[in-house]
């Protein structure tokens, strides 16, 4: 598990019926207000993506139908870990420095993302050497 990720396991209401799951902001499960929700699906086999890292958002992500595996690195010569997202009681917080990327989509596969901003480009760092500058720098500090 690396700092900054932490899986969630969502609370599901069950019953004979089937399952139901409810999100609250500012819950154990979401710690966050919810500014933004977005969700990715119809993705090409074999995509990546991602491929960035982010500077203050915080982000509760969900595969609510099929699988995908989300690559974390925190940018500080670690092994990145991967994060296996396959059934819809399974959250994957990350908070802070995170460089990300999402890959094995599986056929029909939708990932429900929950925000704590709102769209703001400046928030994005899309090149990988910058983000490490950035960790180093934020260290020395
Ligand atoms: C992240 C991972 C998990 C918007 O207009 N509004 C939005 O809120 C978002 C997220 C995207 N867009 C536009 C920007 C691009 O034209 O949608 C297009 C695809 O976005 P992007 O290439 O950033 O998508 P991913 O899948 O690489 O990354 C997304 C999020 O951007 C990012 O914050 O952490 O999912």
């Amino acid at each position: 598990m690396l700092q900054n990720v932490q899986r969630i396991k969502l609370d599901s209401k069950g019953d004979a019926r089937g399952q139901l799951i409810a999100l609250e902001t500012f819950s154990s499960q979401v710690p966050f207000e919810v500014k933004r929700v977005y969700y990715i699906f119809d993705t090409t086999p074999g995509t990546v993506r991602g491929k960035h890292a982010h500077k203050v958002l915080r982000q509760l992500l969900i595969c609510v139908s099929g699988s995908c595996v989300i690559r974390c690195d925190k940018g500080d010569g670690a092994e990145p870990v991967d994060y296996s997202l396959d059934w819809p009681d399974q959250g994957l917080l990350i908070e802070g420095m995170v460089w990300r990327e999402m890959h094995n989509f599986s056929k029909g596969a939708v990932l429900l993302v929950l925000a704590s901003e709102h769209y703001e480009l400046s928030d994005y760092i899309r090149d990988y050497d910058v983000f490490v500058k950035e960790v180093n720098e934020a260290k020395e500090r």
